[in-house]
């Protein structure tokens, strides 16, 4: 089924009052969700969520001021989908970096409104977004977005063909923080993490995680919630994800930054720190068939004094 139009959308999808879609100039569509908790928009393009702001609180995600929404290409910020692997391919470097997912089509499945009040959309890859030369394996692969005062995203892969396949995978979530020298993060006190800037040698976490230049970490064998907590902005996120036992952390400092050209400007990385809920590296996870594997994150805000 070939993605729907945004009428069509609107006709079987939108809610009144809280959720509707619209085309951008690139003949994008976006969904724009506004409920009396929050609000967020979420591009169809990779299921890609853009921005989250629960009402009465400072945005929670990052999007890049340079951030271009065009047709195949990755939005810098927000929540990237990386599927199903995570960075570069294991045996061809020709695809693409993080997977194909965030930036094909996706289409809308379902959307409700919860008991509580929140916003719940189900996005689906169609079959026709998946380059069957890069991943040639039957599979069902969801991601149900919940706005409300907390955001959940549950990344929900189902192996419908006869074989296992493995695969690696990121909620590659980019935080509004108030300074990057303002932040630590918890939560990873001595978790064993893969450090990238130091050509990937195993290293041990000491203490909470703080930035103070370029950083770019993969910690595996860790399920535990991260807080960023942010001095700046008097308040922590908080990060409690299952079915993930990796988690990144970057921030690509002042030079990778100004070589990227996407982060609005020459200190646009102060503003921004990902923390990654994955499953890569010795993390992959195997999906055998018939079998269903989900990685679902709660980002909440906890104000402090
Ligand atoms: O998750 C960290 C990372 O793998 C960095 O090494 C950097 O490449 C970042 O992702 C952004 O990748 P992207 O493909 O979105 O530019």
């Amino acid at each position: 089924m070939s993605p729907l139009d945004v009428t069509t959308l609107n006709q079987k999808f939108a809610i009144p009052g809280q959720l509707k879609f619209t085309e951008d100039v690139n003949g994008l569509i976006i969904a724009c969700i506004a409920n009396e908790q929050a609000q967020s928009t979420i591009s169809l393009q990779g299921a890609h969520v853009m921005t989250f702001e629960p009402v009465g609180e400072k945005p929670v995600i990052w999007l890049s001021p340079a951030a271009k929404l065009v047709r195949g290409k990755s939005i810098r910020g927000g929540v990237p989908i990386c599927w199903p692997w995570f960075g570069a391919h294991a045996t061809d470097s020709t695809f693409p970096g993080h997977g194909f997912a965030r930036t094909v089509p996706w289409q809308i499945v379902a959307s409700e409104v919860l008991s509580d009040g929140s916003t719940r959309i189900t996005f689906e890859l169609p079959q026709s977004s998946i380059p069957v030369a890069q991943w040639p394996h039957a599979c069902q692969v969801r991601s149900i977005v919940t706005i409300g005062k907390e955001m959940t995203v549950e990344l929900i892969t189902e192996n419908t063909g006869q074989m296992m396949f493995e695969i690696g995978e990121a909620l590659h979530t980019y935080f509004a923080i108030s300074d990057v020298n303002k932040i630590r993060i918890t939560g990873l006190e001595g978790c064993t993490y893969l450090d990238k800037v130091g050509d990937w040698q195993r290293r041990t976490q000491a203490g909470a995680v703080t930035i103070a230049a370029e950083v770019d970490r993969l910690y595996v064998n860790t399920d535990s919630d991260c807080l960023i907590v942010d001095s700046g902005h008097k308040r922590c996120i908080r990060i409690a994800k299952r079915g993930s036992l990796s988690t990144v952390v970057w921030n690509p400092w002042v030079e990778k930054a100004t070589k990227m050209g996407d982060f609005g400007s020459d200190t646009g990385y102060c503003g921004m720190v990902c923390v990654e809920s994955a499953n890569a590296a010795e993390n992959c996870v195997e999906v055998p068939a018939g079998a269903t594997h989900s990685l679902h994150v709660t980002y909440s805000i906890e104000k402090t004094q």
